[in-house]
């Protein structure tokens, strides 16, 4: 088994840890962020174990699109939709990612600040 395929999110993606999964297709998996920074607070991820943004391919287009068009979809089951919300692709060490295996987080249901930080 690759190192890639033995994040805590490919394992949640086989079933083998719980979580909250709020949204499934066959290219991605939505659920919630087990260290919540707002009300609403999810995580959509590819089934596809790409470990950061950087390693994407071109061949991934339809799927990156699939993700941004979930994620929407995500925030419109979540009630959020039209009050605002933020989509955020944390990416490599500077970028503060902790799990690499690429994924979204949309916050929402409170005001958000920026710069990010
Ligand atoms: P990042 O720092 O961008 O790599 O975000 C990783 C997020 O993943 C972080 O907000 C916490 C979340 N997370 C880490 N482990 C788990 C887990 O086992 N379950 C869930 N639901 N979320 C997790």
């Amino acid at each position: 088994m690759s190192e890639t395929t033995q994040t805590i999110f490919s394992k949640i993606i086989r079933r083998e840890i719980p979580a909250d999964i709020v949204y499934e297709d066959d290219l991605a998996l939505a659920f919630k962020d087990i260290n919540s920074q707002a009300p609403v607070h999810i995580l959509v991820i590819p089934k596809k174990p790409i470990p950061r943004l950087a390693d994407a391919e071109s061949g991934d287009d339809v799927l990156l699109g699939h993700l941004l068009l979930t994620a929407k979809r995500v925030a419109e089951q979540q009630g959020i939709a039209e009050s605002g919300y933020r989509v955020v692709i944390n990416t490599g060490p500077d970028g503060g990612q902790s799990v690499y295996h690429l994924h979204l987080h949309i916050l929402g249901g409170r005001q958000m600040v920026w710069p990010a930080g």
